[in-house]
């Protein structure tokens, strides 16, 4: 399958980037990968490992195959990659008890008790996504790799959260230089049952919907300083709702709870209040803790926030999703 379907589209004698109308479309978005998903990185953990190799090429196959609307194949997972998926959740468990939102926290135990989340168990991701679109109308679907921001984000206008099968290597439990199965089903999915993340997401979706080259750019910073590393006042204290430090062992605490470097090895972050104009325009590092975090009063007010941003953006259409159909309309003049 490759990008024949993509096109220009033509809204209001305006040409826009591609995007996909109907939810099927879906398989030309995936098809394209930034780090194509079979071929490593020569400094990533698993680069000699030939088992691990053909481990990744048999999960990417399943992806690869999948199409809009199929069952998502059921894994057999191996001993070790139940043990590296247990070791990262069983680390994480004291963290998130401390550090993560009251909504991550409240959604964890019907994961537990629904989706087969624990310590001995990778959850199926066809599971996940059943009880996800019970709350919220959410899904997931597999996808080979890293997807461009334009195609992550156009996902999400349809409810949909593409998330990769693979695990990290098992030498490195604590550690990925990709996004894996790890960071997906204990970062992303648990936040994907709360209405108000779940509104957010998609409205940031909407948004990227033949959106130009930079608003993707503003889109994506906003979506990474947010679904990524969002951080929100509960209770008095700093709690996590992004998917990157919800999976972090060591940058949950260092985002939320930082101790002053004694000997000055590791930089105090900087929190600064959410707001959407400010963090489209931040740098970020991406192989590093964050030097900066962006804190939101709730995760309403994120959405509020975010809200107000789109409605400034130069789009010559507004998008509309319609969940009975899965399909998307645009209004005409705008
Ligand atoms: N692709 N598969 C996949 N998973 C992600 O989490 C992801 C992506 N592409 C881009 C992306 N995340 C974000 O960092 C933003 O650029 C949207
Ligand atoms: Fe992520």
């Amino acid at each position: 399958l490759k990008r024949h379907c993509k096109t220009v589209t033509v809204i209001n004698t305006k040409k826009v980037a591609w995007f996909p109308r109907n939810i099927k479309d879906l398989d030309c978005s995936v098809a394209q990968t930034l780090d194509a998903g079979d071929e490593l990185e020569s400094d990533h953990p698993g680069f000699n490992d030939k088992v691990y190799r053909a481990r990744r090429d048999q999960l990417t196959d399943i992806a690869l195959k999948f199409r809009q609307g199929q069952e998502i194949p059921r894994i057999d997972y191996t001993p070790d990659e139940i043990k590296t998926w247990g070791t990262v959740y069983s680390r994480m468990q004291d963290l998130w008890a401390k550090h993560a939102c009251d909504e991550f926290k409240a959604i964890l135990p019907l994961l537990e008790n629904n989706c087969g989340y624990a310590v001995d168990n990778i959850p199926q991701a066809q599971d996940i996504s059943d009880f996800l679109k019970q709350c919220t109308g959410f899904t997931l679907r597999p996808v080979t790799g890293l997807l461009s921001s334009r195609d992550f984000l156009n996902g999400l206008a349809f409810r949909v959260f593409f998330s990769t099968q693979y695990l990290r290597h098992h030498t490195m439990p604590l550690y990925t230089p990709e996004p894996d199965i790890c960071h997906e089903l204990m970062g992303h999915a648990p936040m994907f049952a709360d209405p108000d993340f779940a509104d957010f997401s998609h409205e940031i979706g909407l948004a990227s919907l033949g959106a130009s080259d930079e608003e993707i750019e503003r889109l994506a910073t906003c979506y990474w300083f947010s679904v990524e590393f969002g951080v929100c006042m509960q209770h008095g204290e700093k709690k996590a709702y992004g998917a990157g430090l919800l999976s972090s062992f060591g940058e949950l605490e260092y985002a939320c709870s930082p101790t002053r470097p004694a000997g000055g090895e590791m930089a105090f972050p900087e929190y600064r209040p959410w707001d959407p104009y400010q963090a489209a325009k931040q740098k970020y590092p991406i192989t590093t803790y964050q030097p900066v975090y962006y804190v939101a009063e709730s995760l309403s007010d994120a959405k509020e926030r975010m809200r107000d941003f789109y409605e400034d953006m130069k789009k010559p259409f507004h998008a509309r999703y319609h969940p009975y159909q899965q399909t998307i309309s645009v209004d005409r003049a705008v």
